[in-house]
This record gives structure tokens, C-alpha cells and sequence, in this order.
């Protein structure tokens, strides 16, 4: 059992922490990039804490994988496992402005309600046909094949709405035996399938210039400030860990630019 983290690529082992699979599979396919530790703060490596009363302690942890590479800015992992209360992998890639790729967000959810899934490659501007024509006609395609084999995950909210691709795969489905099935055959192959399609588009990806790395820095940023301010985790961490770390740790480690 790893409870040591020293750099940000070592890797992350959490006992019965169901999403393992998910990470590994990123980081493999990862791997041909040439990957260098992002820096990040040790007590955001590895975080152990105690929640729950005092007659029912519950231990959680919450992990931080990431790296950078030559056209993403930042790539980082979430992971959080407090037992039945709650597990989560919450993977994101950030690319550089540099180039037009939109963000690789996954948000791997499972609460004692149940599981909350949601994947989607998700524009810094999506009024811009340029930055995002060329991702959609390989993402719905994807999408359409993913989405027919789970139920839809139900509305969510109108101010998101210009974060989300055409792609946005969301779902929910129950605890227990169905969904785990579900989880093994849909929506892990639909999660290599939509990094593979993210590493394939990042490989053609050329250096834009000053003036459009401009502009599309400016979208990243609206992106991530509206995920730091609305992240829906905020609560379920500052009941693990403190309201101060857990707002160092949006700011200062998720959603950074
Ligand atoms: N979500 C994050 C981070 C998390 C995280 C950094 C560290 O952005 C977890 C963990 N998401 C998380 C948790 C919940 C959700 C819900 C714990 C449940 C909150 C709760 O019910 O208490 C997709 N995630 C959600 C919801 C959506 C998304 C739409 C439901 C929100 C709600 O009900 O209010 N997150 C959202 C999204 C991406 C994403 C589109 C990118 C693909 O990462």
C-alpha cells in the first residue's frame, strides 16, 4: 500500500477504491507522451482524514495523480474513496492555449444514491466553429454509440450548458450488480474511447498563434473559473478535509489557471 505520494506521477493506490481500472487505463494511455510530474503540494498528494461520528469513524483519503506534457498545460487526477460514502474519479485534461483542443473532463461518481457518471471533451469556446467542428464529427459518432446502451442522466443546469459538447455523455445508474455491468462494458470502453479520440486529436494538433492563443486562453479561463466556483464536490470535501484545504485545493491544484 502506497500512502507515500513524493511526485505527482507516482502512482496512486488507494485499497477499495473502485475507479483504479479507470486511472490505470489513462496513465497507459498516457504513457507514449513523454510525461513530467506537474508540482503539486504534498498535502494534496495524499490526504488521509477521519469523517463520520465518533462511534462510526470513517477513513478518507483523497489522491492527486498528474503531468504535464509538451501540449497539455496540466493533466490531473482527483481520487477520492471514503468507503460507502463516497468514490470518486474526477479526470481532467487541460491543453496548452497553444493549441486548439478542447478540455478531456470525466467525472466518475459513486455516492451511497448511487453512481453519477459524465465524459465529454468540452470547448473553451463553443460559438467557435474552428475550435470546435472538427472535434464534434468524431465525438457524436462516439457519443451516439455510448449513449444507446445508457439512460440518460437527466437535466442539468442551463448556466452549464456553454461548457458542454454535443458529446456529453452523462448517466446515472444504480448501486449494486446491473450497474456495475453496465459500468465494465459501457462506460469504461467509453471512457478509452473518448481519451483515445482526445490523444488522436491532441497528436494533429499544431501551435496556433499569438492572437488565437489569446483567444483561447481567455475561454479556458471562463471554464475554469465557472468549474471552481460550481464545483459540485466542494461540499463532499469540505466534510472530509476543512473548508481550507478544500478551497486551496480547488484553486490551487483542479482548476488552477
Ligand atoms: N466533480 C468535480 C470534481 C470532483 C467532482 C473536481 C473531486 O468537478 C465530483 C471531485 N461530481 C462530483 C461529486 C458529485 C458530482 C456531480 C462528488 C456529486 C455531488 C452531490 O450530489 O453531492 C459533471 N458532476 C456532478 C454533476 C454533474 C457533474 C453534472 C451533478 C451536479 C449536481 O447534481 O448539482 N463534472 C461535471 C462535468 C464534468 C465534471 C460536466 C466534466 C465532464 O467533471
Amino acid at each position: 500500500m502506497t500512502t507515500t505520494r513524493l511526485s505527482s506521477t507516482d502512482s496512486v493506490n488507494i485499497p477499495g477504491w473502485g475507479w483504479q481500472p479507470f486511472l490505470e487505463d489513462a496513465v497507459q494511455a498516457l504513457q507514449p507522451l513523454n510525461l513530467e510530474p506537474y508540482p503539486v503540494a504534498d498535502d494534496f498528494l495524499y490526504k488521509q482524514d477521519q469523517t463520520g461520528s465518533k462511534a462510526k469513524p470513517v477513513t478518507v483519503t483523497t489522491a492527486t495523480w498528474a503531468c504535464k506534457t509538451d501540449k497539455f498545460r496540466q493533466v490531473r487526477a482527483a481520487c477520492v474513496y471514503g468507503g460507502a460514502a463516497a468514490s470518486v474519479l474526477n479526470f481532467v485534461i487541460n491543453p496548452s492555449a497553444r493549441f486548439d483542443l478542447p478540455f478531456f473532463g470525466g467525472d466518475l461518481v459513486t455516492l451511497p444514491s448511487g453512481h453519477l457518471l459524465a465524459l465529454d471533451l468540452q470547448p473553451a469556446d463553443k460559438s467557435d466553429p474552428i475550435h470546435t467542428q472538427h472535434v464534434w464529427d468524431k465525438l457524436i459518432p462516439i457519443f451516439e454509440r455510448w449513449r444507446s446502451k445508457l439512460p440518460d442522466g437527466g437535466p442539468i443546469p442551463e448556466e452549464a450548458q456553454p461548457f458542454f459538447s454535443p458529446g456529453f455523455l452523462w448517466t446515472r445508474l444504480p448501486l449494486g450488480d446491473e450497474g456495475e455491468h453496465l459500468i465494465n462494458t459501457v462506460v469504461r470502453p467509453a471512457f478509452n474511447d473518448y481519451l483515445s479520440l482526445y490523444l488522436e486529436l491532441t497528436e494533429a494538433a499544431q501551435p496556433v498563434t499569438d492572437q488565437r492563443r489569446d483567444h483561447l486562453l481567455a475561454g479556458q479561463r471562463r471554464y475554469t473559473d465557472y468549474r471552481a466556483e460550481k464545483d459540485p464536490a466542494r461540499g463532499m470535501l469540505t466534510r472530509f478535509h476543512g473548508r481550507d484545504w478544500t478551497e486551496k485545493y480547488i484553486h490551487t491544484v483542479l482548476f488552477d489557471l
